[in-house]
């Protein structure tokens, strides 16, 4: 007797899509690497939400951070810039195409090091992209030596102590300029994943600094980005819950327990408190939360600074809403006529 079994059915998301499309090529990096953990993460989330993956631009530099683009959306653009210079090859494209939904991934040397310049002009001018950085305190692509956002005081295997004070790239975010600016752990995965939804949704610059140990080079006793030093000293401020645009909204939210953030897509953030009260629209109060944390030795994690109001650098530009990559000539060069007037007034 033959018997036939009907195949399963497909999951797709809304988009009709299976989780496979979002996929990149295999991961080359160390096995544990926390920015493995990410490269999953940003697949959920692109799939979950049903994002058009051909209309997403991956950014990066370079490092092992940088590397991990190609692990992921396959289908979606990509430019893998020079070392620290993603912001300005960012800036550029997606003032070409204001259509694309702009995913920058780059390392702490990346962004703090070598491209700290350029990733204070990204923020002060909160160009609409996802910016996050991979956080291990390290370069790991070049053997594991400090980058500027190692801890004073933290240890590399070799016993060398780093001397130096780092730079809070979260804290630097918020006083110059971007409009969502967040920690999270690469191993806390309902928080990151709540976090990027969030910051797909965002309209602005939303910068997410994810503490990613490099298992390789600093995952140590006496590294203050491994592991079991995020296991002990990770201090969230917050439950999170993203609800989506497409989904009814209607749960009561308990008075004064959750904070409702609608984001520019019609989707909100649900911050739940916790044992503080944290208000992530007040900008001085999240300074101030970042000094005291370290003082205290604590990561604090979650969603520290959100502004929906602030206008991005597109609207700042006053940009057409066709994007220039597809405006016809007639429209995007002076006539003869304009450019003899112009040359008129200059004489
Ligand atoms: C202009 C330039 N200077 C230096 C280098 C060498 N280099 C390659 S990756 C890297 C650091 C990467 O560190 P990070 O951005 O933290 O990424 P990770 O590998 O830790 O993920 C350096 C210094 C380079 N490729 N180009
Ligand atoms: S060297 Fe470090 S940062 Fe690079 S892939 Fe390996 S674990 Fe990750
Ligand atoms: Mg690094």
């Amino acid at each position: 007797m033959s018997t036939t079994t009907t195949p399963a059915p497909r999951k797709v998301n809304r988009i009709g899509f299976e989780i496979l499309n979002y996929k990149g090529a295999k991961t080359t990096l160390c096995a544990g690497c926390g920015h493995n953990a990410i490269s999953e993460r940003i697949i959920e989330c692109f799939y979950e939400l049903g994002v058009d993956p051909w209309k997403v631009g991956k950014f990066s530099g370079i490092g092992c951070s940088s590397k991990s683009p190609a692990y992921f959306l396959n289908m979606s653009h990509g430019f893998n810039a020079v070392h620290g210079r993603m912001p300005a090859i960012a800036t550029g494209a997606i003032l070409a195409n204001r259509n694309i939904m702009g995913l920058g991934v780059t390392g702490d040397g990346d962004t703090a090091s070598i491209g700290i310049g350029q990733f204070m002009h990204l923020v002060r001018r909160n160009l609409p992209m996802i910016y996050i950085i991979e956080d291990n305190g390290v370069y790991g692509l070049t053997k594991g030596q400090f980058s500027a956002t190692a801890d004073m005081g933290s240890k590399l295997k070799t016993g060398v102590i780093n001397d130096l004070p780092p730079f809070d790239c979260c804290a630097l975010a918020l006083k110059w300029g971007a409009t969502f600016v967040a920690r999270s752990f690469s191993g806390d995965k309902k928080q990151l994943q709540e976090l990027l939804k969030a910051a797909i949704g965002h309209n602005g610059l939303s910068v997410i600094d994810v503490v990613s140990p490099c298992v390789t080079f600093n995952d140590h006793d006496g590294s203050t980005k491994s592991y079991s030093y995020m296991k002990e000293h990770e201090e969230p401020l917050h439950a999170l819950d993203f609800v989506p645009f497409y989904e009814d909204i209607s749960v009561e939210i308990p008075e004064g327990e959750v904070r409702d953030v609608q984001l520019h897509d019609g989707s909100h953030l649900r911050i739940r408190k916790l044992d503080r009260d944290y208000d992530p629209t007040n900008k001085l109060a999240a300074l101030a939360a970042i000094e005291d944390a370290e003082k205290m030795h604590e990561v604090l994690t979650g969603v520290l600074y959100v502004n929906t109001e602030k206008p991005n650098f597109l609207e700042l530009l006053h940009m057409a809403d066709e994007p220039l990559a597809t405006l016809p000539e007639s429209k995007v060069r002076p006539s003869k006529e304009v450019l003899d007037e112009i040359m008129e007034e200059l004489r």
